[in-house]
């Protein structure tokens, strides 16, 4: 059976990898990309789009009932650093906006739902290394609990309505064709782009912060995995941590000064994404993935440093 895929939040970081992932599998006519926002070029150009609000149930049972829909991937989401500055709309779009779609999952009999969750779950009891799949969880960002309580929604529609849906825990994402959206992570992308710019940058976190964070090629890989995997061979349908590569700032840089020897990199004092950074694990223990579904990373951090600035420096000429 030829799958109908719509790929809500379809302009951002991951929606935009992720449409053009699923176009070149299902074909470009059966991967819908929707967003609230008019598309950039690569994606009206190489498929349908329609404009969606996940807040707009009216709008969103409308797109559903002209596509019937086998799969859907909400990526639309508000992220942390952005989350603290606007609470209650980012509570309001993360959990309505799930909402939204696990119900009409349900109405709709669609076949496969991805979510997106994120190691903002974990909190300052968390263990900070190797942080295992289950442990204490005491999320301090609106953007973290509300992915908690998304989590506990995905099991609980799973258990009882019988949606199959499944989801990651991503670590900070780093890609070149598409840029982050208020994340506490987003350091490690704009460094990229600023090191072929500028030839430095300033880091919003400390030399020393370390964090999980994983290259796009690999993320969209993971996701697309997991949805491929046979449904009996999950184990975990609230969200499935994803390990990725660990470093601090000065790591990133250092391998950046790798290959542009001029490189300089300074760090600001007192950025309110510091004390998110600090509540984060420092590393992930993704065995589950491992176990239930193949999971293997393939990107280390030199060799992602080495795809990150080839493309980039093609990008900016
Ligand atoms: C963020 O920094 O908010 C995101 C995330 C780790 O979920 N990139």
């Amino acid at each position: 059976m030829s799958e109908k895929i719509l790929v809500i939040g379809a302009n951002g970081q991951i929606g935009t990898e992720l449409v053009t992932a699923l176009r070149a599998v299902h074909g470009a006519a059966q991967v819908i990309a929707c967003d609230i926002n008019d598309p950039g070029y690569a994606i009206r150009h190489s498929g349908p789009f329609e404009f969606s609000n996940v807040l707009d149930k009216e709008n969103l049972h409308h797109i559903f009932d002209k596509h019937q829909p086998t799969q859907v991937y909400l990526l639309a989401a508000m992220l942390s650093a952005t989350g603290e500055q606007k609470p209650k709309l980012a509570w309001d779009l993360n959990m309505t906006g799930l909402l939204n779609i696990l119900d009409y999952a349900v109405e709709f009999k669609v076949g496969k739902v991805f979510w997106p969750s994120s190691i903002a779950v974990f909190g300052t009891h968390s263990p900070q290394y190797h942080t295992p799949q289950y442990c204490v969880m005491d999320p301090n960002t609106v953007y973290g609990f509300s992915k908690l309580a998304g989590e506990r929604w995905c099991e609980y529609y799973h258990n009882k309505y019988g949606v199959d849906v499944r989801s990651i825990r991503y670590p900070g994402l780093i890609g070149w064709r598409a840029s982050p959206g208020g994340g506490t992570t987003d350091y490690a992308v704009h460094i990229f782009h600023e090191a072929i710019k500028k030839g430095s940058y300033q880091s919003f976190l400390s030399a020393d912060t370390e964090l999980p964070m994983m290259y796009m090629d690999d993320a969209i890989r993971a996701t697309l995995e997991l949805m491929d995997a046979p449904a009996e061979k999950l184990t975990i349908r609230s969200s499935y941590n994803l390990a990725g590569i660990s470093f601090t700032p000065r790591t990133l840089a250092e391998e950046i000064k790798k290959h542009l020897p001029g490189f300089e990199m300074s760090y600001a004092d007192n950025d309110p994404r510091q004390a998110i950074a600090d509540s984060w694990p420092k590393s992930i223990d993704d065995s589950y993935s491992a176990k239930d579904w193949g999971w293997k990373i393939e990107f280390d951090l030199p060799r992602m440093t080495e795809d990150m600035l080839s493309n980039l420096k093609r990008v900016y000429g």
